[in-house]
């Protein structure tokens, strides 16, 4: 039977490619951001593999969120498969010169923002004790480094998150599993760092992570047969060892 996923952060990066990599395997999409122009024309790209139903809201608004996974019509209601993606990191400062809004803003969005959206969507698959829900970790999920400090926190919650669904939600037969990138080439670095230009050097000198690469990751842990849970996955760069050791070309 088809399935249907709904992926948080559709608009760009790893949830944009997942939601192109699952089209192709004809699993009907429920995509999910802020820009809804952006929204719009995946769904108008995508429609030709599959059906599409696009939801516009912010995760860290708790009213807003219930409202639009509410609204989700006939035909894609039952999510088999909820990708908890959508975040970023906000600011690369040491924990004395940190910007509480961008504190804020990464434990709303990473964190609560996760929460909110499980919170809408568990019920129905507790109810058909059936589902499979991936969260979007990170290696700093795994390490803390320097100037790290909070986004790495919501990463560490992630994790910790993702296990105790997966305790929570054992009786019910509910797959639950992480997934954590290392350092992906996406939008991420733009918004960490506002735009500024210090955003193009974070990639270069080595072959970073793809999105596609993840997102072909993410299809692989949902296609698994249905005794089979992918609870932890960390994936890096080859050049990259972890947190702190990168190998760039000199
Ligand atoms: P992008 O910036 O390319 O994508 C982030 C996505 O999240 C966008 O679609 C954005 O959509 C959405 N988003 C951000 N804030 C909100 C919000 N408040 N409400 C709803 N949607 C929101 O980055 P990535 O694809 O790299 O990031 C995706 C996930 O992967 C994140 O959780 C990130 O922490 C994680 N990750 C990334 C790594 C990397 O190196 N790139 C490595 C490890 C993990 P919109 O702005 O339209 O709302
Ligand atoms: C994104 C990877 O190393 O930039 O989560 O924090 S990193």
């Amino acid at each position: 039977m088809t399935k249907t996923a709904l992926i948080t952060g559709a608009t760009s990066g790893i949830g944009h490619a997942t939601a192109y990599e699952f089209a192709k395997h004809g699993i009907n999409l429920v995509l999910c951001g802020r820009r809804l122009d952006r929204l719009n024309t995946i769904k108008e790209a995508l429609e030709k593999l599959t059906n599409v139903h696009i939801l516009n809201f912010d995760v860290k608004d708790k009213t807003e969120t219930f409202k639009a996974i509410k609204s989700i019509p006939e035909g894609f209601k039952t999510i088999d498969i909820l990708i908890n993606n959508a975040g970023n990191a906000h600011g690369l400062d040491p924990i004395n010169e940190g910007d509480i809004d961008d504190w804020d803003a990464m434990m709303d969005i990473n964190v609560k923002g996760l929460l909110y959206v499980s919170k809408a969507i568990i019920p129905q698959m507790t109810e058909r004790k059936s589902g499979h829900i991936i969260n979007i970790g990170s290696s700093a999920g795994k390490q803390v480094y320097p100037n790290g400090n909070v986004y790495c926190a919501s990463k560490h919650a992630v994790l910790a998150i993702t296990e105790g669904m997966r305790i929570d939600l054992n009786p019910f037969g509910i797959k639950v599993g992480a997934i954590s990138p290392g350092l992906v080439q996406t939008e991420f670095s733009q918004v960490r760092f506002k735009g500024d230009k210090k955003a193009d050097a974070v990639y270069q000198g080595f072959d970073a992570l793809q999105a596609e690469d993840i997102a072909e990751i993410i299809y692989f842990v949902v296609s698994r047969p249905n005794h089979v849970n992918i609870a932890d996955l960390l994936v890096f760069p080859t050049a990259q060892a972890n947190a702190f050791t990168l190998k760039k070309n000199s």
